[in-house]
């Protein structure tokens, strides 16, 4: 018994084959419904789909046959593949040389008629066949033989379907993962920004709100005062004598002692006021509606806040300027420079005090 050769294409072949990943598989109506169809149109008890893998045949749909899969070597279908377009017909397998004496013509099931369709992927591998058996020997009628084909591009367009859906599947579970990554980023980005964006209006050595932040707060809450007709107050202090501590004390006892200016201060402030490092050792306060009174008991609380503070080192204090809008006709800078001008007549009046200034 000759044993069919192999296809001239047989290492892509099987890689095609098992890109479909069909081999193994169960069986599924999809192809049994083929065999069906095959068995009856062309009147046959046997009909198959068979898979030639490397060394086997792999039967994914049988009709009249209880069989798996058998080697290659006694396959009819291996010898089908090897014309990829035409259906392989023998009428009389005792009268072929190629099946006279294999097994399953010699014995059970006996097969004396064999006509397989190869199925050939759209790359052109021919992967197996639709094949139909027949204990007597016979041929086939143009029309079932055409039929054959048929059925064999229908087990083809099977194996793409469940292919593509494959494929499918992957892309979306593939989507879906750089979906999530995607969100991760996102939210790191977020994280990023946000902490940038606090870095970018804080001061560090205090933690206050840095000038620059200070300034977009007094347009925005003047803003606020103009169009509610509301007060707004300013406090600007400035630690007394503050050069000779850092010369006498040193640099870094001076820093400490800025945390704890700023602690006193953020501690005093009420839940609308916003307090910031203005300079080096300047502060503000900005008071929403805070009339001059209120700002001026706020201001004085604070002072003696600072210098009631169990100092360390030696005992510090602040001046104080406190200017209140409205004023007549005010813009932001005004109310700095009123209560810079009020901090000037706190400091020359011997400082540790609080002045209360006008818009200038
Ligand atoms: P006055 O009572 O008139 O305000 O006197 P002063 O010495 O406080 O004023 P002056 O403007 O002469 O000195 C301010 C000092 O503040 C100078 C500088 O060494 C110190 N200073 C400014 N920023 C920092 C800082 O971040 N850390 C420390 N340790 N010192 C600072
Ligand atoms: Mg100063
Ligand atoms: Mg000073």
């Amino acid at each position: 018994m000759p044993a069919a050769q192999l296809p001239a294409n047989e290492a892509q072949r099987l890689d095609v084959l098992s890109q479909y990943r069909i081999l193994d598989t169960l069986a599924e109506q999809a192809y049994d419904d083929i065999t069906l169809l095959a068995s009856h149109i062309c009147e046959v008890p046997i009909a198959l789909v068979s898979f030639v893998d490397k060394d086997r045949q792999f039967l994914k749909s049988k009709v009249g046959l209880d069989v798996s899969e058998t080697s290659r070597e006694v396959a009819f279908c291996a010898h089908a593949i090897l014309s990829p377009g035409e259906v392989l017909e023998v009428r009389d397998a005792t009268k072929d040389a190629r099946f006279a004496d294999n097994p399953f013509v010699m014995s059970e099931p006996r097969i004396r008629f064999y006509a397989g369709a190869p199925l050939v992927s759209p790359s052109g591998a021919a992967l197996g066949t639709v094949c139909v058996i027949d204990k007597k020997p016979r041929e086939l009628t143009q029309p079932q033989s055409v039929a054959l084909q048929a059925l064999s591009r229908q087990v083809v367009s099977q194996l793409e379907l469940r292919k593509a859906l494959e494929d499918l599947g992957k892309h979306m579970q593939e989507r879906a993962s750089y979906e999530q990554r995607l969100e991760a980023y996102q939210l790191r980005l977020e994280e990023i920004n946000a902490s940038l964006s606090i870095d970018s209006q804080t001061d560090k050595l205090t933690g206050l709100s840095n000038r620059r932040y200070f300034d977009e707060i007094l347009a925005e809450e003047h803003d606020r005062a103009c169009r509610r007709g509301k007060p707004l107050s300013l406090l600007m202090l400035d630690v007394d004598h503050f050069k000779s501590f850092n010369d006498t004390f040193g640099h870094s006892a001076g820093d400490q002692t800025l945390r704890v200016v700023a602690k006193i201060l953020a501690d005093s402030k009420r839940t609308n006021d916003h307090v910031a490092r203005y300079g080096g050792e300047e502060f503000v306060a900005l008071l929403p509606d805070t009339t001059e009174e209120g700002a001026v008991i706020l201001a004085e609380r604070i002072r003696k806040g600072i210098q009631n503070y169990n100092w360390q080192v030696r005992p510090v204090t602040v001046s104080v300027g406190v200017c209140t809008f409205p004023g007549g006709d005010s813009s932001p800078s005004q109310l700095i420079e009123g209560a810079d001008a009020a901090l000037y007549v706190s400091k020359e009046a011997g400082r540790n005090r609080v002045t209360l200034g006008s818009l200038v």
